[in-house]
This record gives structure tokens, C-alpha cells and sequence, in this order.
């Protein structure tokens, strides 16, 4: 009989759509290419319960459990709650209805390894990618050999938690989509997503994704890719593609080779990805227009110089202008995702970036109002040094670094005098979102219809 892993989402928020759960897919096209001898079963708490998970531990006794985490709370300072409470439930269960080691990973895992593995009681974790070292340790374990080695892993050994460096990274890495999930996905989200690199060498004050993925931008194989937009494309009509990357124009040489791979082979699809407004050409827009750049995801965080250099940007206002007078160009819709009253913001910076909206032509902007703190990022020094935070936080709860220099109550009044599109997480709900798209039948992303010129 085939032994099992059984691979569990736990993510169930909605908001602003319900995402795919990617990483379970490149886990278990991994685990199934070199481990054949395993049955790999997924379960995805956006679509099951507790109990039905609960019947299927019962039912099928997993010989290993891998629980994956990819949100710890939503990162909005408006609606502060923390998923870990769900989190600890669903490990509950695990433990409950079956022997298996419980092994956790995940992007916001990646942020709190050792403090999750203690709280949830984890046997095992994986910080970072996991298709290595998931696929090493269940090696390990079914030939009871030494798995002290495993780069990204943690483990507990005399009572302390240890959690191995990682010096390697995988670059040849395919997706298999999983085709129950891919029907739910497509109808209630209208796209699908896929990563084509890893990584990030930015240095933004506040960020986790370097943490997470690592400095070292290591990029997928583009062959890959495309034959996996492929095979959704011609096996369930699915032409909305969102890349995951951290910063998806990091790399422009294999950038513009991914766009020029998607022409070459003729795809009909339409693509999303979440841009730095700088290092962007003409040319280079042109080409991803003509192989499928619908939605650009600026992450501009402020129209005020002096805020983006107190939040570690490396490009001016001047730079959000332009790059976005050359989408306009070429008739790609444009969004800016922006962090209002963060480190540094003062009456005069926030009085500068309304002003700057101004400028800006025919698009939405979707402010957050204060600044995630998360450890082992410069802003967290900054917390504790300005009295914001303990040194003690943990910051597993949500914390969120407010500037005191400016005055909240009147943000959405000085927005709405700018006549531009700001939207501010609380303006629209996942609700709204669902039936906009259910009355045109839309698929993609649909915060065009919000611009404003
Ligand atoms: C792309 C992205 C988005 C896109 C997604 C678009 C789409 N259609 O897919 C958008 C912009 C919509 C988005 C939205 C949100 N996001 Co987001 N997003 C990301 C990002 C950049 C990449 C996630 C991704 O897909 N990675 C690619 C896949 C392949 O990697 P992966 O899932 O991490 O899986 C790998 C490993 O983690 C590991 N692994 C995963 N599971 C498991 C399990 C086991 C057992 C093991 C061993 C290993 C393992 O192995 C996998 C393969 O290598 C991450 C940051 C980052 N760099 O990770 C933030 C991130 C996940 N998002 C985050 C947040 C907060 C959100 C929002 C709540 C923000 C908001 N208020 O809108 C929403 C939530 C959406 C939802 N419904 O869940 C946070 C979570 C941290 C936190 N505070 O909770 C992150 C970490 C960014 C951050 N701020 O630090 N997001």
C-alpha cells in the first residue's frame, strides 16, 4: 500500500479574492516527481471544514502532515486580527485524529519559524522554499537516517529548536496545478497564479519578503513556465495568469525573455504582477503589453521623496510619474499599492503625496494606513528605539508602526480632495468584489472600473 502525505492550506481569507494555494502545487509536484512511492493528498480550508478535515485523517492515516501558512493576520491596520488562533485549531485536529509528524511551512510561517514551531508543537518546519527539503526530510525519516543536515529545516534536538542556514535554492522547479482546486480558483478568483523567480536584494525598511525567500534572486526555468500556462490555457480555458513574484521585474533579461516566450508560443493569455515602479523601459512595456500585461501592481508606497527614502525605496516620485504616464502609453491599467503614516510621515509628506495624486492619470491607488512591523526588519529597530514597541514583542500579534506626526482622522477627507481614486481597505469588501465580477462575468483582476482620471 502506498504510504501518504497529506499537504493542508490553512489560509481561508478571502480578501480582496481567494488565492490558490500555489505553494501546496510545487510541494506536491515535487514530492510525486521524487518520491513515487507516495500518495500526496491536499486539503484547502478555503473550500473544507474542520470536521471534513477531521474525517479524512481518520479515513486516510497519513503518514506525514504538512500544515502550510501563508498568512499570519491580513496586514491591515484597520482590521486587526490574527489567524494564529485558526491556525493552532487545525494543528489540534492534525494531532488528534492522527499519528503523523506535523511539518509547517509557508510564507508567513517563514517570518515567525521558531516561534511557530513552539506554539504549534511542531515536529518539523521548513523556512523558505520547500520542495528540497520537505522531499529530504520525509527521506530521512522513512530510511531513520540523520536529517541534521537539511538546509532551511527545524528541528527540535534537547529540548532547543534549531533551524539549519540554507546556502542552496532550487531554479528547475515545474507546477502541476491540481484540477479540483483549479475550477474553484478560476470561477471564485478568475485567475491563476505562478512564480517565475525568487528573491529579493531590496533593502525597503519594513519588508519580510528578503527574510522569507532569501537576497539571492534566483529565477525559474522559463520552458516551465510557459508549459504550464500552457497546459491551463489549453486544458480548462484559463488565460488570466497572476506571477507571485516578490517584485516581478527584478530581473529584466529574464523578464522580457519570459514575455518573449509567451509571444514565441503564441499563448492567449492575459497576465498581472505586482511591479517596482522603477528600472521599467518603453520598450520593455511594449513587449509585455504585447504578450498579455493587463494589470500593473505599482508598490509605490508614497508619492513623497523624502518618504521614500525614509521607507528605503530607491526611486523618486518623478519615477512612480513617469513609469506611469508609460503604461498609459500602452494602454496597460496601472494600481498603486501605498502605506500612508508609516515610518517618518509627517502632515507635510502625506500633504505632498495628495498633491502628487494629483498628477497621476486614469488610476486607482489603494492606500494602507501604517506600517506592519516585522522582526529582523530596520523598522523594527526603529519601533523599539522610538517606544512604539517593547523589545520583548514577538510581534506574532499584530503591531503596526503609526507615525505620530500626522493626524488619521483626516486622511480619507485630504484623499477625497485630491478627485482621485483612493480606495482604503475598508471602502470596498471581498462581497462587493464577488459580485462585480459575477454581474459582467469578469475574470482577472477588475480595479479598472475604480480608476479616475
Ligand atoms: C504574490 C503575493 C500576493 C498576491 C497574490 C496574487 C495571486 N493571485 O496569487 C496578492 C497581491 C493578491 C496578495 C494578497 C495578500 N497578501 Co500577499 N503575498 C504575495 C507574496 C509576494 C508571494 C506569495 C506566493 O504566492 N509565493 C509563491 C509560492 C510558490 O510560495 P509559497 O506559497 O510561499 O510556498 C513556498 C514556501 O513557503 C514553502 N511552503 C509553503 N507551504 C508549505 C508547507 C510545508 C509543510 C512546507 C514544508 C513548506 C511550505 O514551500 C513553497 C514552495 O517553495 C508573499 C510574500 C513572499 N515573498 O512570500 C506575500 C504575503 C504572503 N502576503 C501577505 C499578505 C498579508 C497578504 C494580504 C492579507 C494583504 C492584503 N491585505 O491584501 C492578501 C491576502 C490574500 C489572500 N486571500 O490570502 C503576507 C503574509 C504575512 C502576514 N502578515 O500575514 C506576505 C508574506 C507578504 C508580507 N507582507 O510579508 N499577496
Amino acid at each position: 500500500m502506498n504510504k501518504k502525505v497529506l499537504l493542508i492550506s490553512a489560509n481561508q481569507l478571502h480578501d480582496p479574492y481567494p488565492i490558490y494555494p500555489i505553494g501546496i502545487s510545487y510541494l506536491t509536484t515535487y514530492l510525486k516527481k521524487y518520491l513515487p512511492q507516495f500518495k500526496v493528498l491536499t486539503f484547502d480550508m478555503n473550500r473544507g471544514t474542520l470536521e471534513e478535515l477531521a474525517g479524512l485523517l481518520t479515513a486516510q492515516q497519513p503518514d506525514y502532515v504538512g500544515v502550510s501558512m501563508r498568512n499570519i493576520d491580513g496586514a491591515n491596520s484597520f482590521d486587526q486580527k490574527s489567524f494564529i488562533p485558526g491556525y493552532e485549531k487545525i494543528v489540534c485536529v492534525v494531532k488528534k485524529h492522527s499519528k503523523a509528524p506535523v511539518i509547517l511551512g509557508g510564507a508567513g510561517f517563514s517570518i515567525y519559524p521558531e516561534i511557530l514551531f513552539e506554539r504549534l508543537g511542531a515536529d518539523f518546519a521548513v523556512k523558505g522554499e520547500g520542495e528540497t527539503a520537505l522531499t529530504e526530510l520525509i527521506t530521512c525519516l522513512e530510511n531513520q537516517t540523520d536529517y541534521s543536515h537539511i538546509e532551511g529545516l527545524l528541528y527540535r534536538k534537547a529540548e532547543k529548536i534549531i533551524l539549519n542556514s540554507r546556502r542552496e535554492f532550487s531554479t528547475k522547479l515545474t507546477v502541476f496545478y491540481d484540477t479540483d482546486l483549479t475550477d474553484y480558483y478560476w470561477e471564485h478568483s478568475g485567475m491563476l497564479n505562478i512564480q517565475t523567480k525568487r528573491g529579493c536584494y531590496h533593502k525597503c525598511i519594513y519588508c519580510s519578503y528578503p527574510l522569507i525567500e532569501g537576497e539571492r534572486v534566483r529565477t525559474l526555468d522559463i520552458d516551465e513556465i510557459i508549459d504550464n500556462i500552457e497546459r491551463l490555457w489549453k486544458e480548462k480555458n484559463i488565460n488570466y495568469i497572476f506571477f507571485t513574484d516578490s517584485l516581478f521585474n527584478i530581473n529584466r533579461e529574464k523578464t522580457m525573455e519570459l514575455a518573449e516566450a509567451i509571444i514565441r508560443r503564441n499563448l492567449k493569455v492575459q497576465w498581472a504582477a505586482y511591479f517596482s515602479p522603477s528600472y521599467l523601459l518603453d520598450e520593455e512595456l511594449a513587449l509585455y503589453k504585447q504578450s498579455g500585461l493587463m494589470h500593473i501592481e505599482f508598490g509605490s508606497e508614497s508619492f513623497s521623496d523624502t518618504q521614500l527614502e525614509n521607507y528605503g525605496k530607491n526611486f523618486t516620485f518623478d519615477t512612480i510619474l513617469k513609469t506611469s504616464e508609460l503604461a498609459l502609453k500602452h494602454n496597460i491599467f496601472y494600481a498603486h499599492f501605498m502605506i500612508l503614516g508609516g515610518y517618518g510621515e509627517t502632515e507635510q509628506t502625506l500633504d505632498e503625496t495628495f498633491t502628487n495624486s494629483k498628477l497621476l492619470r486614469y488610476t486607482v491607488i489603494f492606500p494602507f494606513v501604517g506600517m506592519r512591523i516585522y522582526p529582523g526588519t530596520p523598522l523594527q529597530k526603529y519601533a523599539i528605539r522610538d517606544g512604539i514597541i517593547s523589545s520583548g514583542d514577538d510581534l506574532l500579534e499584530p503591531r503596526y508602526y503609526i507615525s505620530p506626526h500626522f493626524d488619521q482622522t483626516t486622511l480619507k477627507e485630504k484623499a477625497k480632495q485630491t478627485g482621485k481614486a483612493w480606495i482604503f481597505p475598508d471602502d470596498i469588501s471581498e462581497v462587493d468584489i464577488q459580485a462585480f465580477k459575477l454581474k459582467r462575468k469578469k475574470k482577472g483582476l477588475i480595479w479598472e472600473y475604480l480608476r479616475k482620471p
